[in-house]
C-alpha cells in the first residue's frame, strides 16, 4: 500500500535572484549553497570550529517567521569542512533549554566522539560546552544532527552538512560544487512548527512535513548554469521520515558517489530519477542536457487528486537557468579520478552471520518498535571482532519502511529478497521496505560500541535502536 502524505502547502514560487555565496574559507574549495563556517585555527592540517545551539526566528515560508532551533542562528547549520586526514575540533555550546548532542553522520571517527548517549557517553547539558575532536579518515559528504530526542530536535532545524574534501588530485574537475540539504517540515498555518504527536500515523510511519525545504528555504533555489559546463551536486536527506523521490528534467545527470564518497569510474551511471532515504547522501555530476537551456530537480510527492484518491505531483526543488551575460564554460572534465573503495568481499551466496529484525507491537495503544525483539534502551547482545566482515540480513516484519543506519562503519548492499541489486559503493544507510529483507556485508573496522537503528526518527525514539560492539 502506498503511503498517504499530508498535502503540501505550496508557496507561490517567485523569481528570486540566486544568492551570492560567501567566500570559502582559505584552504578549501568553494562549496556553494550553505554558509561556510570560519576555521579558527590557521595551522595546516588543523580545523577548529565554534558552534552555538540556540533558538532563532527564521523565514522558511516567505513573509512568515518560524521559531527554529539552530546552529549559529542557521538552519541548515553552517557548512563544516575539512580536508581528509585533518584534525578537527568543534566546540559546541548548548544554549537550548534541554540536553543535546551532535552526531557526525557517516564519519568513521572514534566512538567517544560519535555524539550518542549511552554507557559513559552523556549529553551536553544546557549552558555547557563540549569539544568534539576527531580526524575524518575518508573524504565524502556527511551531515551532523543531535542524537537526543532527535525527532523533535532535528525537525526543529538542528542539522547541517559536513564536507570532507578529497586530496586535490582526486577531486572532480567541475565549474561549481554545490550542496543541497533536502528536508521537509510540518508547519502550522501561523508558521510555527506543528506539535509532535505521541501516537497514531506520525509514529507508525514517521512524521511527514507539509513544506519541502532546500537549504532551509521553501523557495526553489536557482542555479545559473552555462550550457556546456559541469557541476558537482551533493544531496543530503535530513527529513525525519520522508524517503525522497527526485526526478531530473532537462539535465544530464550521472550518479558518481553515495554515503561513503566518490565511486570508481566503473560504477558511475546515468540517471533521470533518484530515491534518497532519510540520512543518505548522493553525489551527482550535472550538466544541461544537449539542446536544453533550462533544467529542474524536482521532488515527486503524493497529493490529493480531488476525488478522494492520491496522485503523483512534481514540486520544483532546484531550478537551473542560463545566467545573463556572455559566459563560456571552462571546459571542465567532471569526475575523472578513479578512487579505490574497499568493498567487503562477500556475495549473496555467502553465509549469513547476523540477522537484524525490525518489528514492533502495540502496548495498550502505544506503538513500541523493536530490533531483534527488544526496544532501546534494551538491546540484544551483538559483538564482532575488529576487521571482521559480517553478512547481515535486515528483515522487516512490518508494512512500513525502515531506513537501517549503522554508526561508525560502512557496508555494501548485496541484495533484496534474495535477488542481487545494484546499489554500488559503501553506505551507512539503506532503505528496508515493508516485509522486505535486505542483505548487506559490513566490515567492522572501527572499534567501540556503536548504535544501529532505524533512521525514521519517530521509530528510533520509540525504541528501534540497538548496539553493536566492535571488539579491538
Ligand atoms: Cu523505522
Amino acid at each position: 500500500m502506498r503511503r498517504f502524505l499530508p498535502l503540501l502547502l505550496l508557496p507561490l514560487l517567485t523569481a528570486c535572484p540566486s544568492e551570492p555565496t560567501p567566500e570559502a574559507p582559505a584552504g578549501f574549495p568553494t562549496v556553494e549553497g550553505l554558509v561556510p563556517l570560519e576555521d579558527l585555527d590557521p595551522t595546516d592540517g588543523v580545523v577548529e570550529y565554534e558552534m552555538q545551539m540556540e533558538k532563532e526566528d527564521l523565514e522558511l515560508l516567505e513573509g512568515q517567521s518560524t521559531r527554529m532551533w539552530t546552529f549559529n542562528k542557521l538552519s541548515p547549520g553552517p557548512l563544516l569542512q575539512a580536508n581528509v586526514g585533518d584534525r578537527v575540533k568543534v566546540h559546541v555550546t548548548n544554549q537550548l533549554d534541554e540536553p543535546t548532542t551532535v552526531h557526525w553522520h557517516g564519519l568513521r571517527i572514534a566512538a567517544e566522539m560519535d555524539g550518542v548517549v549511552m554507557g559513559s557517553l552523556v549529553a551536553i547539558q544546557p549552558g555547557e560546552t563540549f569539544t568534539y575532536e576527531f580526524t575524518p579518515p575518508e573524504a565524502g559528504t556527511f551531515w551532523y544532527h543531535p542524537h537526543v530526542r532527535s525527532n523533535v530536535q532535528v525537525e526543529a532545524g538542528l542539522y547541517g552538512a559536513f564536507v570532507v574534501h578529497e586530496a586535490p588530485e582526486m577531486r572532480p574537475e567541475v565549474d561549481a560544487d554545490r550542496m543541497f540539504v533536502l528536508d521537509d517540515v510540518r508547519l502550522d498555518s501561523d508558521g510555527s512548527i506543528a506539535d509532535h504527536a505521541t501516537a497514531g500515523m506520525d509514529i507508525m510511519h514517521g512524521r511527514a512535513g507539509n513544506v519541502l525545504l532546500v537549504n532551509g528555504s521553501s523557495d526553489a533555489p536557482r542555479v545559473d548554469m552555462v550550457p556546456g559546463s559541469v557541476e558537482r551536486w551533493r544531496l543530503v536527506n535530513t527529513a525525519n521520515a520522508r524517503t525522497l523521490q527526485l526526478e531530473f528534467r532537462g539535465l544530464e545527470v550521472r550518479e558518481i558517489g553515495a554515503d561513503a564518497g566518490l565511486w570508481p569510474q566503473a560504477w558511475v551511471r546515468t540517471i533521470d530519477e533518484l530515491e534518497l532515504p532519510v540520512g543518505a547522501r548522493a553525489e551527482l555530476e550535472v550538466r544541461l542536457a544537449d539542446g536544453e537551456t533550462q533544467g529542474e530537480m524536482n521532488f515527486v510527492v503524493l497529493v490529493s487528486d480531488g476525488n478522494g484518491g492520491v496522485t503523483d505531483d512534481a514540486i520544483q526543488g532546484v531550478r537551473v537557468r542560463p545566467p545573463g551575460g556572455e559566459l563560456t564554460p571552462i571546459g571542465a572534465a567532471g569526475h575523472t579520478a578513479d578512487p579505490t573503495m574497499r568493498v567487503p568481499d562477500r556475495t549473496m551466496d555467502d553465509t549469513v552471520n547476523q540477522v537484524v529484525e525490525f518489528s514492533g507491537y502495540n502496548d495498550n495503544g502505544d506503538i513500541v518498535f523493536t530490533m531483534n525483539g527488544r526496544s532501546w534502551p534494551d538491546y540484544d547482545d551483538w559483538t564482532v571482532d575488529r576487521d571482521e566482515i559480517q553478512v547481515i540480513d535486515i528483515t522487516n516484519d512490518l508494512g512500513m519502511e525502515h531506513p537501517f543506519h549503522l554508526h561508525g562503519q560502512w557496508f555494501s548492499v548485496l541484495g533484496i529478497d534474495g535477488d542481487p541489486v545494484e546499489q554500488p559503493g559503501l553506505r551507512d544507510t539503506v532503505l528496508v521496505r515493508g516485509f522486505e529483507t535486505v542483505r548487506i556485508a559490513a566490515s567492522f573496522e572501527n572499534p567501540g560500541d556503536w548504535m544501529v537503528h532505524c533512521h525514521i526518527l519517530e521509530h528510533a525514539e520509540a525504541g528501534m535502536m540497538a548496539m553493536v560492539t566492535v571488539r579491538d
